[in-house]
């Protein structure tokens, strides 16, 4: 087996792909495209998403972190599974995943990929609907973790679903202390959103696993 993961350290899509490697108990190599440009380089080339996370395996690239999840699940399926199976447990699962990558797709293309447009007009309009967007799912998924009755989004235990949703709060809260380190963290940080004190108490629940101390 060879799987080569290139990944941002403290990118939440990066982080959620190790922890579901780590699930799987699968062995890799680890390449830091934050830290070299030539592997950057060779992660965008790997795919049109031209976005890291990337995951070669037997000379194959996935990319994007939900596809990685779901190849991960189909190829190593004696692996322990990243998805619950039980209908109910699937669709909060894959209902959580879409709103955590509906905050965080938002908050990181308005601080980064759309953020030469802020000097337009029409910016704060823009912006301040997206971030509604943002703020809805966040506003919802903290209300789901508030009301679900348990520590793990399924009722089957920890899944792709925690991992997502664990890597986003931890990502989010981690931003004001990382200002000043890339440009797009203050933009973001300043773009007017929160996080629910109820997700903060739901990753209370999950800071002390091992792999996420891990991350
Ligand atoms: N939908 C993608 C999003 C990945 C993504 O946005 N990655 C960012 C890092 S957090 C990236 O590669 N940014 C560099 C770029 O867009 O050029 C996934 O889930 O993997």
């Amino acid at each position: 087996m060879s799987l080569t993961l290139y990944h941002f350290p403290m990118s939440p899509f990066s982080r959620r792909v190790r922890l579901a490697l780590a699930h799987k108990n699968l062995s890799y190599e680890c390449l830091d495209a934050r830290s070299d440009a030539a592997l950057l380089e060779q992660a965008r080339a790997l795919s049109t998403q031209m976005t890291v996370p990337v995951l070669v395996d037997q000379g194959q690239a996935i990319a994007d972190s939900l596809a990685i999840i779901n190849y991960l699940d189909v190829a190593y399926p004696n692996a322990p599974k990243l998805w619950p199976t039980a209908r109910e447990d699937a669709a909060l699962s894959f209902d959580t995943v879409a709103a955590v990558d509906g905050a965080l797709d938002i908050l990181v293309d308005l601080g980064s990929r759309y953020f030469l447009l802020s000097s337009h007009d029409d910016w704060s309009n823009v912006s301040s609907e997206l971030v509604g967007r943002a703020q809805r799912n966040l506003d919802r998924l903290g209300e789901r973790v508030a009301t679900l009755g348990r520590e793990t989004i399924a009722a089957s235990g920890w899944s792709a679903a925690d991992m997502a949703l664990m890597t986003c709060v931890l990502w989010l809260e981690g931003l004001p202390a990382r200002i000043g380190t890339l440009a797009p963290i203050e933009r973001i940080v300043k773009l007017g959103w929160h996080l629910p004190p109820s997700l903060l108490h739901w990753a209370d629940a999950h800071r002390n696993r091992t792999d996420v101390l891990a991350l």
